[in-house]
């Protein structure tokens, strides 16, 4: 299991960090997400995605990941 942490641009609310927990849970290597405005925590079976597929769902929701 790999984790990882991103910064996230364009989360200002709860709402946001409900989009980018279903854009995550949404992924089927994710096992575990925490998520705070601004940034997400997450846990997930690199043998099954990259940590750029965990980029890409974030921003595929519509916000920026810095890193
Ligand atoms: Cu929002």
């Amino acid at each position: 299991m790999a984790e990882t942490k991103v910064k996230i641009e364009g989360m200002s609310c709860q709402h946001c960090v409900m989009a980018v927990k279903k854009a995550l849970g949404g992924v089927p290597a994710v096992i575990e997400s925490d998520v705070q405005i601004g940034s997400a925590f997450v846990k997930y079976d690199e043998s099954k995605a990259k940590e750029s597929d965990i980029q890409a769902a974030i921003e595929k929701a519509g916000y920026k990941v810095v890193k």
